[in-house]
């Protein structure tokens, strides 16, 4: 594996809505663009030879988005879910979710719990989507489900640093984020992958997602290896 390479790539999909605007049409549009491209750029990454990919596909805030937008996305999430076993098993990756997902319909549960079953042994690359997911929601889940093993008694006071911390987050099992990239233009976190994040990479785009490109990824990365090369010369 050449050094210098992101081994976890994590993505804000941001600006679906305001391209499709832009072009006049409504903004579910720009959603179902975004998700084909979600498509291309997962193969792409798997080919690239990135080992995690992280997907922000819903989070925790965007309930409060018009009801038909909501239920859209819900529908969206359900035919993608449905479309995709092939991908999953020509790519060699394996399917994961974080966040919580068991307050979507229970055909929608059901598809994730198959797919992440059915990749579980793919030895490729890790997708995984962020579905009704907040950084700090995720941080206080951890502080509850480590405190239930302190009463326990499975675990000493004493004994909590950040290396047993990360056992209760749902990345448990997987490296930090090296290179975070966010299209759309806004240049903030918004509450993903905080505790993952504290040593990334930001690369901001001022596209839009739908207009992202594999050559896209690739310009991240070598800005990543730019980055990584001034800061080992000094
Ligand atoms: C909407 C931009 C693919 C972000 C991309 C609601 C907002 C398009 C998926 C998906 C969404 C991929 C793999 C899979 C299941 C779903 C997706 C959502 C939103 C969740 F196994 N695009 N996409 N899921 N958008």
């Amino acid at each position: 594996m050449q050094e210098n390479f992101p081994e976890h790539v994590a993505i804000i999909m941001d600006g679906n809505g305001r391209w499709a605007t832009s072009l006049g049409k409504k903004r579910t549009y720009g959603h179902y663009i975004g998700s084909l491209i979600v498509n291309k750029i997962t193969e792409s990454a798997a080919k690239i030879g990135i080992k995690y990919l992280t997907l922000y596909a819903f989070s925790t805030e965007n309930w409060r988005r018009p009801k038909s937008e909501v239920m859209f996305l819900m529908a969206l999430l359900k035919t993608q879910l449905g479309k995709k076993e092939a991908l999953f098993r020509e790519n060699d990756i394996q399917f994961r979710v974080i966040g919580d997902f068991s307050v979507f319909d229970d055909r929608i549960v059901a598809m994730i719990n198959g797919l992440m079953s059915k990749t579980k042994n793919n030895k490729g690359m890790r997708l995984t989507l962020a579905l009704n997911y907040g950084g700090k929601h995720e941080i206080a889940r951890a502080a509850k489900r480590l405190c239930e093993d302190v009463k326990n008694g499975n675990i000493k006071i004493c004994d909590i640093d950040e290396a047993l911390f990360k056992n209760y987050l749902y990345t448990f099992d997987m490296p930090d984020v090296d290179l975070l990239i966010r299209t759309g233009g806004e240049k903030r976190v918004s509450n993903f992958l905080l505790w993952q994040s504290s040593y990334a990479e930001f690369v901001f785009f001022d596209k839009y997602w739908p207009e992202f490109t594999e050559d896209d990824l690739v310009l991240a990365i070598d800005e990543f290896k730019r980055r990584k090369r001034r800061f080992g010369g000094l």
